[in-house]
């Protein structure tokens, strides 16, 4: 393959940054947790060595959730989540970051820290951002009674309706992105449980490269589930809406990663 060269881009300080990102990306993992010290003994130790940074974003949890964090992981960073809901956590999350890659793992024992790496798999093979499916082929779920499903389902058909695109899962906690798409996932209202729908939104709206992986959701180990089906679906719905109606920005064909992939640098 014939490389394209880009003599004033080369020379920026973005092209060194971002050759570096690829060459060998920081990863960092975004842990949601609110009362899960029970669950975090299943989930923590089995995050891959290889990721750089793990970040647990604290729902102000009466339990031990902090502790545990840290003694089953001296490295974790915790910071305690600004306002209030997941997507509020995530956010919170995402600013404390410093990885070139971003994920976003549930600390409940229902996401497997095993499939990281088909997320930064696909990421690292050209996609902007990933989203975990548990419908496509390879896929599961055993953690979701079957109005959640039916629910997941109608509000995935408005999304292609509204939006296009061929996803196959919409309300799914495992996703991953490089970080320079951040800024158009532009997920600043998003509070509670719809902040995976914005984001898989947004993804569509900005034109990104976005990928779906096979992801196998197994069952919350202890405690139950904070989603509550129909405020929460009802949210869900009420994010649709408004996306269909604010406008976006479109994510520029320029930025230095993504410029990188596609001339294979
Ligand atoms: N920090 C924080 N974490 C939350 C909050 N709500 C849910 N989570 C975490 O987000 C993950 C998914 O939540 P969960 O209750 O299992 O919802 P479900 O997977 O949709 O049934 C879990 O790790 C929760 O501990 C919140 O308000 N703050
Ligand atoms: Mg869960």
């Amino acid at each position: 393959m014939t490389r394209t060269a880009f003599p004033p881009y080369q020379e920026t300080e973005a092209f060194v940054h971002a050759q570096i990102a690829m060459a060998v990306p920081r990863i960092s993992v975004i842990v949601p947790a609110m009362n899960e010290a029970e669950n975090l003994p299943h989930v923590l130790p089995r995050i891959p060595a290889w990721v750089d940074e793990v970040v647990l974003v604290d729902g102000n949890s009466t339990d031990d959730t902090i502790a545990v964090a840290k003694a089953l992981l001296p490295s974790i960073v915790v910071v305690q989540q600004e306002g209030r809901g997941k997507g509020a956590a995530l956010r919170t999350g995402f600013n404390a970051s410093h990885g070139d890659i971003i994920l976003t793992l549930d600390a409940d024992g229902s996401a497997d820290p095993g499939e990281i790496s088909a997320f930064v798999g696909a990421l690292l093979a050209g996609a902007d951002f990933v989203k975990g499916s548990r419908f496509l082929q390879g896929g599961e779920t055993v953690d979701m009674e079957w109005y959640r499903k039916l629910g997941n389902w109608g509000l995935l058909q408005l999304v292609r309706l509204r939006f296009g695109g061929k996803y196959t899962d919409l309300c799914y906690g495992y996703n991953a992105f490089w970080r320079d798409v951040l800024p158009y996932l532009d997920i600043e209202d998003a509070t509670g449980f719809e902040i995976e729908t914005e984001m898989n939104v947004q993804a569509l709206r900005a034109n990104l490269s976005v990928n779906e992986v096979a992801s196998k959701e197994k069952r919350r180990i202890h405690g139950t589930s904070n989603l509550r089906t129909f405020p929460d679906g009802w949210r869900v719905l009420k994010s649709i809406v408004r996306l269909g109606w604010v406008r976006t920005r479109a994510a520029p064909v320029n930025r230095p990663i993504l410029k990188m992939r596609q001339h294979g640098a």
